[in-house]
């Protein structure tokens, strides 16, 4: 082969080993804002525009108001990050004895979380730690708790879009 044939095949396979490194790398950045949509059909995510995303909200039956702060806000994509939730009464009384589970995920995809956060400390006054939350997907998430408290139990639903 001629000196300049070798060239030339050697620039081609370094650069397509460049470029697929490249891909390799970007996918998980630019995958959730580009590829989910793709994959569920070439739509994004029809997202309910008087969806309540509210971060205080009343449980089911209305024995509880929930409210969450994540560690940082908008909470973070594709990163674990802490919540704090805050549990009281109806009537604004800190529930500080509550048994708190965690659950979640994306209702218009039928996935749930990527993750399975728990309440990992009892902060006081009606404060809780949940450790281990994460969102791989931008689009709309449910996050619920379901929380036992005095002998009852409620269930909360916070609804948010991350985009
Ligand atoms: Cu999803």
């Amino acid at each position: 082969m001629k000196k300049q044939t070798v060239t030339v095949i050697a620039t081609t396979v370094i650069t397509t080993i460049i470029l697929i490194a490249a891909l390799i790398y970007f996918l998980p950045i630019i995958g959730p804002r580009y590829l989910h949509p793709m994959m569920m059909g070439g739509s994004a995510p029809v997202v309910a525009s008087d969806l309540d995303t509210s971060t205080s909200v009343l449980t089911k039956q209305g024995l509880f108001r929930v409210s969450y702060a994540s560690e940082s806000t908008p909470p973070p994509l594709n990163q674990i990050h802490t919540w704090t939730i805050h549990v009281e009464t109806a009537d604004g009384q800190p529930v500080d004895n509550a048994e708190i589970t965690v659950d979640g995920g994306m209702p218009d995809m039928g996935h749930g979380l990527p993750t399975s956060p728990q309440v990992t400390q009892n902060l006081g006054n009606g404060d809780y730690l949940v450790e281990g939350m994460k969102f791989q997907m931008l689009g709309w998430w449910e996050v619920r708790f379901d929380i036992n408290a005095n002998g009852q139990s409620d269930t909360v639903t916070f609804n948010l879009i991350l985009e």
